[in-house]
């Protein structure tokens, strides 16, 4: 009998008294696809082909052929997806530590600054504050953006104008920051990108993949139902398909919740 009681953890889950809330959007094809600037490679968009369905290709089964981009729909972002994580060890969906793969939540709330603005851009100041209310942001935590965008139907979720997306995302001294004063382990939200959606033209250019990944730390994109989260005292399963050298991969993001 081990001192650390997983019984009570598993009871708790089959009594309701730990929520498993699900932050993962359904893969389909309607689901926006990141679109680059056009002189760049373009993901493939998400495709769903029945190969059969109790029908002359299979009468008593059915399945699908799938087509995806690494980064499609709710995904992970590994560190060798960005030039400056091109060399870390482990950097890689396949070879990601399974340790990483849960991990408490820090939750901030930015809901109504990015309603008001879709250029709003989360920063230190608002970091500390947040700190203020709910204690400093431990080492290897998930700090997940919440701004409510995972609500919008395709349009405005891609928010796309004449000169590029408009969506929220952080400023390149907040995810610093996280990554160097706090040690998290990677920065979640529920937009397209962890970086705003502008964030090409800041300084470094898409500074939240340049420094989290740089320093070996995880992205996902495109969660869901960030609202149903505590901002702290959640736990996050991440675990990314096993894509040999993968750069990322859709994947069921789970937040875990006591109710009492
Ligand atoms: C490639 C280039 C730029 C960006 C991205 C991908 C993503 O947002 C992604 O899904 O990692 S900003
Ligand atoms: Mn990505």
């Amino acid at each position: 009998m081990s001192a650390i009681d997983l019984g009570a953890f598993a009871a708790a889950i089959i009594q309701g008294e730990i929520e498993i809330i699900d932050l993962t959007h359904t893969l389909a094809p309607e689901f926006p696809t990141i679109v680059l600037p056009p002189e760049f490679g373009q993901s493939s968009p998400v495709r769903i082909e029945t190969i059969s369905r109790y029908d002359a290709d299979g009468p008593a089964w059915y399945w699908n052929n799938i087509t995806l981009g690494e980064h499609t729909g709710t995904h992970l972002d590994a560190p060798v997806h960005w030039v400056t994580g091109k060399d870390l060890p482990d950097n890689s969906v396949d070879t990601m530590p399974t340790r990483s793969m849960i991990a408490p939540a820090c939750v901030v709330d930015c809901s109504a600054q990015a309603a008001a603005d879709a250029d709003f851009l989360l920063g230190v100041p608002a970091l500390q504050a947040w700190e203020a209310t709910h204690g400093t942001i431990a080492g290897g935590s998930w700090v997940l953006m919440r701004t409510d965008w995972s609500k919008r139907g395709p349009i405005a979720f891609a928010n796309i104008g004449p000169d590029g997306p408009h969506t929220p995302g952080p400023d390149a001294d907040a995810i610093r920051w996280l990554v160097e004063e706090r040690g998290v382990l990677g920065f979640g939200t529920e937009t397209i990108g962890t970086d705003a959606g502008q964030g090409g033209h800041f300084n470094p250019p898409y500074p939240a993949h340049h420094y989290l990944h740089g320093a070996g730390r995880y992205g996902l994109q495109c969660l869901a139902n960030l609202d149903r989260l505590p901002p702290t005292g959640s736990l996050v399963v991440a675990a990314p398909l096993k894509i040999r050298r993968g750069s990322g991969s859709p994947l069921r993001v789970l937040g875990l919740v006591a109710t009492r």
